[in-house]
């Protein structure tokens, strides 16, 4: 790649930043590409110039030469699509393999972060503490380990084949769409050996160098504060 470097509205321990940083890491882009911090604390994500371009005033924001585009999946797939052959393809071509990797992807995006990441986290994050209904909350558990336990067993029959992707033995935009979701839910108390399978997916994968280097440098710290899924 040459010329104008592309554009990254970012904020560390935004999953779908790290998603796209991911992305731009398995093409070879990240060098190419400018990397603005955006600090959500100080609302710099409402400034004029993030409005002008995400007028949601989200990040991740992005920029390729004159073309703007936002949310994290469509910046995902936009550079699969138009750089499909620049460092790591992300989506096969072939048919059964493409629509293995497209269910995954999808079912990471709608399934895994609502049941655990909409579902609790963020009911959690938005409501007082004092407020939070228990009830209402054990019937979150319960979906929330209804679908750990889905990923847990489609992982126990990629090991049990020899894989250590998601689809099996070949990393794809539907890790690349799950890890986060992944981590997020370690970040936030989950414990992971609960789920061996799972566990084993995300040690092995936080070796993966792509993983590794863009890894939310808040991250590297311990939170002991927001652990709200203890009880998964
Ligand atoms: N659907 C969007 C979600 C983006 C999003 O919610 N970003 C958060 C950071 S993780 C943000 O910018 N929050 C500030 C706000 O919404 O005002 C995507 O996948 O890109």
């Amino acid at each position: 790649m040459s010329g104008e470097k592309m554009k990254l509205y970012w904020f560390s321990g935004s999953t779908p930043c790290w998603r796209v940083l991911i992305v731009l890491e398995e093409k070879g882009f990240h060098d190419n590409t400018e990397l603005k911090h955006i600090d959500l604390f100080k609302q710099e994500h409402k400034s004029a110039e993030v409005i002008k371009l995400n007028p949601r005033g989200q990040v991740p924001t992005f920029v390729d030469k004159d073309i703007n585009i936002n949310e994290s999946h469509a910046i995902c797939d936009y550079l699969e699509t138009c750089y499909g052959d620049c460092g790591k393809k992300l989506i096969p071509s072939e048919k059964r393999a493409m629509s293995r990797v497209l269910q995954r992807m999808h079912e990471a995006h709608n399934n895994f972060q609502n049941a655990i990441i909409e579902n609790i986290i963020y009911y959690c994050m938005l409501t007082e503490k004092e407020k939070w209904d228990h009830d209402l909350l054990e019937r979150k558990y319960v979906i929330a380990r209804n679908e750990l336990q889905r990923w847990e067993d489609y992982l126990k029959k990629v090991h049990e084949e020899g894989g250590i992707y998601i689809v099996g033995d070949d990393f794809t935009m539907a890790d690349i769409y799950l890890y986060p979701h992944v981590a997020f839910c370690v970040r936030f108390g989950l414990d992971i050996s609960t789920y061996p399978e799972l566990e084993k997916y995300y040690n092995t994968l936080a070796q993966r160098p792509s993983i590794n280097k863009t890894w939310p440098p808040t991250w590297r710290s311990t939170n002991d504060e927001y652990r709200y899924l203890t009880k998964l």
